[in-house]
């Protein structure tokens, strides 16, 4: 493997573009840090909170989505994962919270696992949860001969459940290859007609699967079950809100939990409570973030509703302030992006998590609890919003910095001239990326 050269992963490069930058974050920064010294809020305590943060990258998301019409392909996206990895990179230079990548297969299948994994180490990356994909054929691969269009894991022929779960603990062998720790199954399985699959038994043979997947992959993995309301399929899917989810996990073991995507649930549904009933079982597993207006648009987090992000992020934050039992949540952006630069959509939604992160942080807890025990219901509503319109960009840049990331971070990409560099070197065909 070649070495990689280029300004948006150089430190000191990333340094130097700091520097003209620092006197008035300074500014700023001290500015927030009276107000916040009024309310009894440590700056330092929230900055060095958001510095940890971390948020992964699943590797279809630096490749240009689309839709079911078209895919606008750009210049310079990346051919394979290798190619990925390198772009992943880039985003974790910059924005400082991005270490891990969460791979897909067979999208992004290699003979050669020990140099991905060795590119990966080069480049500063771990492997997050690894996904399997039978929501679509593999009409390259001999292991894979039947058809997934009537369903996988809940398929009516046995045969087409068994290529699916050798399937599922494959991707878990390749994930602890890898060091990887969870494996995420979302499935396509549904129907597209009244009448078309019995639903007792369909779920059942879901949890029968899902058990057999449970008990093939390694001990040290979680297994992480995401739903999702509908498409592909139209009028029922099997694993379509987090009751069959929860369900589910129940039946399979302790190991086996529960993933929520932003973008996977019925209109108006309240998914900072659902947050909190996980959390309550003991069974969230983690989120996907994104956005969207009318269905899994798989927007740029943060884009359409801040403020319902802020409030996911309320319930996450209540759940580590309060030391939730079994609370250990996996996050990671999910997004598709078909109009703009991949990697700059990263920069910014991993800025806008960051965001309603640190403002899930500067509620005042006890502030909050104390109104809702005396049913103040006012103070408690002013308590949230306190919080949200409190601007914590200098928390979240100082963070940023702190982490070895770039103050102005979409500046400096473009200023490196990333794209353009690897619109001459890659010829991009064939990427495998999509919406799940
Ligand atoms: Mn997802």
């Amino acid at each position: 493997m070649d070495q990689i050269t280029t300004p948006a992963l150089d430190q000191d490069f990333i340094a130097a573009q700091n520097a003209p930058l620092l006197s008035a974050l300074d500014e700023d920064y001290a500015a927030l840090n009276r107000t916040l010294d009024r309310r009894g809020i440590d700056i330092e305590k929230i900055t060095a909170a958001v510095s940890a943060f971390a948020v992964a990258q699943p590797t279809w998301a630096v490749g240009s989505g689309g839709t079911r019409f078209a895919r606008f392909p750009m210049g310079g996206e990346p051919r394979n994962i290798f190619d990925k990895l390198e772009d992943c990179a880039v985003v974790n230079a910059l924005a400082g919270a991005t270490p891990t990548v969460s791979p897909h297969f067979p999208w992004d299948e290699t003979s050669d696992l020990a140099a991905l994994k060795d590119l990966a180490a080069s480049l500063g990356l771990g492997f997050d949860a690894v996904n399997s994909n039978t929501f679509q054929d593999h009409p390259n691969d001999a292991r894979h001969p039947l058809s997934y269009k009537y369903g996988s894991l809940s398929h009516t022929d046995p045969a087409v459940r068994a290529q699916a779960i050798e399937h599922n603990i494959r991707c878990a062998e390749i994930g602890a290859a890898l060091g990887s720790k969870a494996l995420t199954v979302w499935i396509g399985d549904g129907a597209n007609f009244p009448g078309q699959q019995h639903f007792g038994r369909a779920f059942d043979r879901y949890i029968e699967s899902a058990q057999a997947i449970y008990a093939g992959i390694p001990e040290s993995f979680r297994l992480f079950l995401e739903h999702k309301m509908f498409e592909p399929a139209f009028y029922a899917t099997v694993i379509q809100d987090w009751g069959s989810s929860l369900l589910a996990a129940q039946a399979v073991g302790d190991r086996c939990l529960c993933l929520v995507d932003l973008g996977h649930h019925a209109p108006n549904v309240n998914i900072e409570m659902i947050v909190s009933r996980l959390v309550h079982a003991r069974k969230l597993a983690g989120f996907h973030f994104n956005d969207s207006k009318y269905g899994d648009d798989d927007l740029d987090a943060g884009a359409i509703e801040p403020y319902r992000l802020f409030l996911v992020f309320n319930e996450l934050v209540e759940a580590a302030y309060r030391k939730a039992p079994g609370f250990e949540p996996a996050y990671m952006l999910d997004q598709s992006h078909n109009v703009t630069d991949p990697i700059e959509s990263m920069l910014s939604s991993a800025e806008a998590i960051a965001g309603a992160y640190t403002k899930a942080l500067l509620v005042e807890r006890d502030r909050l609890h104390d109104a809702q025990e005396e049913n103040d219901v006012m103070m408690a509503f002013q308590t949230l919003r306190r919080a949200y319109r409190t601007d914590v960009t200098p928390i979240v840049a100082m963070a940023r910095m702190e982490a070895g990331g770039a103050l102005d971070t979409l500046a400096l990409y473009r200023y490196s001239g990333w794209r353009s560099q690897k619109a001459r070197e890659r010829n991009a065909t064939g990427l495998g990326a999509g919406i799940v």
